[in-house]
């Protein structure tokens, strides 16, 4: 695969190739934990990826292996930036910026697919859970430490999480805190697909390909529908932006349109009204 450098960042590499942009983590000796730079600059990149025609799917991922010879996808919060309350940023302030990230990943309508490989932990798995797809390399080990640390994610951490795995499987992995291996992943359904390491990438860039065959406006549409039922609002909002979309793009939306710039009275007698 050919990945061409998108824009230069301090915490994230950025990429982007035959369709499909590729956000690492870059911080492997704190096994990818993000602090508020992080997630802004993941947020900046996926922001491009989402304004960017050209773009159909978004591999997220974490720089490695490390020094010491171990990877991780994240892991989650860098405690030791961690104030009273939230993760200070340079400027003093204290944040939790990364559920903005989350909703981005949810909402963007492009298919965001997470390659794991070593520790997807705390917040740093909530960011798998909230991908369409996790690809997990068979090093991967998936958890959650928020009630040792201090720390919980009652959003789409908690809740969605139990929508894949289960309510009792959910409740299991946040109150025990237990570490979970690719297999064990796999059989909860947390993720799509194990692979060896070395495989991790090629996979998640063939999985890629296969998407970017597809129709635009058929997986844009399949993912606001996956979304609706769970977002209330919000996601019916997403789902009609797309019924929207799809309208404008129609002959009947735009006399609508025409007749207004052309100053005359709409004529939508030639499109039936369809059983
Ligand atoms: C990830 C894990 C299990 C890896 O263990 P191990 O034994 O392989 O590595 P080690 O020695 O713990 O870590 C290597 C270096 O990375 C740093 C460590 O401190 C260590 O650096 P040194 O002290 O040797 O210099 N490191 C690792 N994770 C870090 C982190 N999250 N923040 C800062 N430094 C970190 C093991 O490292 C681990 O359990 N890490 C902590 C996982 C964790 O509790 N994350 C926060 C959960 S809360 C959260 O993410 C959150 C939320 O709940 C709600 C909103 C937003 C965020």
């Amino acid at each position: 695969m050919e990945w061409k450098n998108a824009r230069e960042f301090e915490d994230i590499l950025y990429h982007k190739g035959e369709g499909i942009a590729k956000v690492t983590i870059n911080r492997p000796e704190r096994r990818n934990a993000f602090r508020p730079k992080t997630v802004q600059e993941m947020y900046e990149a996926f922001l491009d990826a989402r304004e960017d025609p050209t773009i159909g799917v978004i591999l997220l991922t974490g720089a490695g292996p490390h020094t010491d010879g171990k990877y991780a996808f994240c892991s989650g919060g860098d405690q030791k930036i961690r104030g009273q309350a939230g993760y200070v940023d340079e400027g003093g302030v204290p944040r939790l910026n990364v559920l903005d990230l989350q909703k981005l990943i949810r909402s963007i309508p492009k298919v965001v697919i997470a390659l794991v490989s070593g520790y997807a932990i705390g917040g740093g798995h909530v960011l798998h859970v909230v991908c369409d797809l996790t690809i997990a390399a068979d090093n991967a080990i998936f958890g959650q430490t928020g009630p040792m640390v201090g720390s919980f994610d009652g959003g789409l951490g908690a809740s969605y999480l139990a929508r894949i795995v289960g309510q009792k499987k959910a409740r299991e992995i946040w109150y025990l805190c237990r570490q979970y291996n690719a297999e064990e992943a796999m059989e909860m359904g947390l993720v799509n697909k194990v692979v060896p390491i070395d495989q991790l990438e090629a996979e998640g860039f063939q999985w890629g390909r296969e998407i970017m065959e597809k129709s635009p406006l058929a997986i844009r549409s399949l993912k606001s529908a996956f979304n609706a039922e769970l977002d209330g609002q919000m996601g019916i909002q997403e789902l009609s932006g797309n019924a929207t979309l799809l309208y404008y793009l129609s002959e009947e939306g735009s006399e609508g349109k025409n007749a207004f710039i052309e100053k005359r009275k709409p004529d939508f007698s030639k499109y039936p009204w369809l059983p």
